[in-house]
Formats: C-alpha cells, structure tokens, sequence
C-alpha cells in the first residue's frame, strides 16, 4: 500500500482526524473506531524500504474509490517540521492525535538522541505546527491528543494518578514528559485544546512483537506448535498494569469530545508482574513457563521501572470510561491469536517456504 501525495476530497458531514503513528498498535485500533463514528481518518506515515502498513491493511481501501475510502495516507515524519505544517494546511483536520513514538523504552537507551529528537521535540514541531496553522487560518477549534505514558511515572510508587509526580527513568520516558508539558505549555499559552492522555501499558494480538507481552505470546504459540522450544527474557519481577489497547483509543477519543481540555490517566488498576503474564499464558495451552524461559541478561535495562498501576478515577468520573477487557482474558485473547499464527507458520515451514527461524 502507497501513500497518497496530494489533496482529498471531504464528505461534509464527517469530521476529520489526523494521526500520527497510525501504522503502530494504537494508530489501527484508532482508526477502526474513528471510522465507525464516520470520521474522515488521515494517517501520516513514514518512508520505509518496505511496507509498514501490516496493521491497517484490512482498513485501506484505494483512494480512488472516493465514496468508500475512509482512510488516507501521506508521507511525512514527525522529524521534518515542514511536512507536519504541509499537510495540517491541506487535510484542515478537526481533532489531532499524535501517537508517533520510538516507543520502545529498552531501545531507546541505545538511541536516545533519535528517541528525544521524535518523541520530544516532535510533538513539539507538530504543536508548533498546529499554533502557526491556527493562527494563520482562524480554525481554532482543532483539537490535540498527545499520547502519553505511565513510564513518566518511572520509580514514583503506586498508585499513580494525575497528580502524581514524574520520575522517568529512561531516555524514552524523560522525553515523554518534555511532551507532556510541552502539550501543557501551547494550551495554557495559546489556548490550544490540547489534551495528554498519560496511558499504562496496553497490549493486543497487534502489540509490536519486542514488547513483552507479545512476545512471550508468540513464544508460547510457536513452542505450542513445535517451532521453537525456548524463549530468552530479562527481569520477570517488573510489574505493569496491562489493559487492551482497543478499549484505551476509546480514552483517546472522549478526551477531545470534553468541553475542556485536560490531562487523564488511562488504567485498569490491577497490577501483574511478568511472571504472572508468563504463567497465565503458558499455562492456558498446558505448558509450564518454567521449562521454556531463560534469562537473558541483554533485556535488564540500565535504569528499571518496577511498579506501575494505575488510577484512573478521573477518567471513569470525568469521561465515563471504564475498561472492557480484563487481565486473563486479555492473555488468552494474546495467546489464541498467537497459536493460529504459529499454525499458519508451520504450515509454510513444511512445505520448505520458510526455515522455523523465520516469520511469515
Ligand atoms: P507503536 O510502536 O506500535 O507505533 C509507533 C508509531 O509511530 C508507528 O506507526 C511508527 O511508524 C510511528 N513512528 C515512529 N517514528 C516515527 C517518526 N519519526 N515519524 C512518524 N512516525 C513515526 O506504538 P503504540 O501504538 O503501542 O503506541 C502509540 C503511542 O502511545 C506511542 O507514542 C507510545 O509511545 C505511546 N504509548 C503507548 C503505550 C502502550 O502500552 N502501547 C502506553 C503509553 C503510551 P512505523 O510503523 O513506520 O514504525
Ligand atoms: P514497557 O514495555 O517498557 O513497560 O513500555 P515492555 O513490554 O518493553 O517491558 C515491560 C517490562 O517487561 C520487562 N521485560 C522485558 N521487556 C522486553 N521488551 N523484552 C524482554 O525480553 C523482557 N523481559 C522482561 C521490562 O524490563 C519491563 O519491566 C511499554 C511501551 O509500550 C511504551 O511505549 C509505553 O509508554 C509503556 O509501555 C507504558
């Protein structure tokens, strides 16, 4: 799937949203539900030697075909200030969601100038963008969600609300709290609508396959399937509090149907640690964890963030949200996922179309 270079056509009914990271887990599920409301979704995404659109494949369809096509795509780069003012100009989106990230937070300790340039100072260029396009069209109406994270809470204890204070320990959360302020900053001095949603982590079948979650999940559908026996893990103590990614892009978007802006913690408020995740998960297909894991001590970070969970009051009383799907099932649903993939796999792997090392 190509972008689209160029200008589109907009049913006048519909509202218009433009997102950053829609390639990502969020940016799917995002645009799933924003078309289901009837928005017109713009996608920014990046250039890349080969296709990235793996996760918004089944929502594309060619923009030629005007009266269906909900989604539209266009190069840019939160790293290229001009291409974010660019296409604010020509897609005049009503709400905005930057959810564009180098989100990998044990990644980001080996590129922490890249990961600040994206993640800090890329929110800034499109907020900046979005103050000079409101300024010079009038349309001050448009509407901003910043994604950010739980990892700004970093070794402040739990329960970690709104007013809780920030102690990032990484390159990626320091630069998810220059964002969140940065967010803060262009509403209280331009008045922008700009909300920060500060999110625990959120998973999926979509979830990127280097985050923990999913990969133990594909680890246990592909020793399940007999395509490998082990899996190499770092500190399984860490504990995080894990919702579905599908039930927090709805967070996302009551944030900007608010008469205000303001900043909301998005949580389940139950915590696991990994090993619990570890156990749920292996012993759901009848295997013991304990005989396929082995720690590997390349996955400890420099700096760990040991406790995180949530409270989320604000966001239940304020925005009535409340999660769906709870932590085994969210496990299972991971695993079951994971299990028909390994199987689609393996049947490839017989036929001699890939060796067992590989992903389809
Ligand atoms: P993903 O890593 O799945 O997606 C990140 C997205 O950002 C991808 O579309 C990626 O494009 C894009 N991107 C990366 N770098 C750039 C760049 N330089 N310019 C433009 N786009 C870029 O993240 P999630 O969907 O899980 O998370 C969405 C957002 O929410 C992120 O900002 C993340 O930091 C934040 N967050 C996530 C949480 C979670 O638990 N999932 C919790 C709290 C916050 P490509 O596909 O080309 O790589
Ligand atoms: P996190 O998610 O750092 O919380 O950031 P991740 O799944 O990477 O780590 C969670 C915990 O698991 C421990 N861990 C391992 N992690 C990875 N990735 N790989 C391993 O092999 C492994 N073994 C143990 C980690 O040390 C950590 O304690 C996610 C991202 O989505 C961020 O973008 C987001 O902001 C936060 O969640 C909220």
């Amino acid at each position: 799937m190509a972008a689209e270079n160029g200008s589109t056509g907009n049913s006048p009914r519909s509202k218009i949203a433009l997102i950053t990271g829609i390639t990502g887990q969020d940016g799917s599920y995002l645009t799933e539900l924003l078309i289901s409301k009837n928005y017109e979704v713009h996608g920014l995404i990046r250039r890349s030697s080969s296709f990235n659109t793996q996760r918004i494949n089944h929502i594309y369809i060619d923009p030629h075909n005007t009266y269906r096509a909900k989604m539209k795509l266009h190069y840019a780069d939160l790293s290229d200030a001009s291409s974010l003012r660019r296409w604010l100009d020509n897609i005049l989106p009503d709400e905005i969601y930057n959810l564009a990230a180098q989100s990998h937070v044990a990644v980001s300790f080996e590129i922490p100038d890249y990961t600040a340039d994206v993640v800090a100072t890329g929110a800034l260029r499109l907020l900046e963008a979005l103050r000079s396009h409101i300024s010079a069209t009038g349309r001050s109406h448009v509407k901003y969600y910043q994604a950010g994270s739980s990892e700004m809470f970093g070794s402040t204890p739990p329960p970690q609300s709104e007013s809780t204070p920030f102690h990032p320990r990484s390159p990626y959360a320091v630069s998810k709290c220059s964002a969140h302020w940065y967010t803060v900053n262009y509403r209280e001095a331009y008045g922008i609508f700009a909300c920060n949603g500060i999110l625990f982590n959120h998973e999926s079948p979509r979830r990127g396959e280097n985050f923990v979650t999913r990969k133990i999940t594909r680890a246990v559908g592909r020793i399940k399937i007999g395509l490998q026996s082990k899996v190499f893990l770092g500190n399984l103590q860490a504990s995080r509090d894990w919702g579905f990614a599908g039930d927090y892009v709805e967070a996302m978007w009551m944030m900007l149907q608010q008469e205000k802006p303001d900043d909301y913690v998005v949580a389940t408020e139950d915590s696991h640690t990994v090993e619990e995740f570890l156990e749920v998960a292996f012993m759901y297909v009848g295997l013991n964890w304990k005989e396929h894991v082995e720690i590997d001590k390349r996955y400890f970070r420099p700096t760990e963030v040991d406790n995180l969970k949530g409270d989320a009051s604000k966001a239940k009383k304020v925005l009535g949200w409340k999660p769906k799907v709870g932590f085994e099932q969210l496990v299972k649903m991971m695993v079951d996922e994971d299990v028909e993939l390994a199987k689609r796999e393996k049947v490839l792997v017989d036929a001699g179309y890939i060796d067992a090392q590989q992903q389809p």
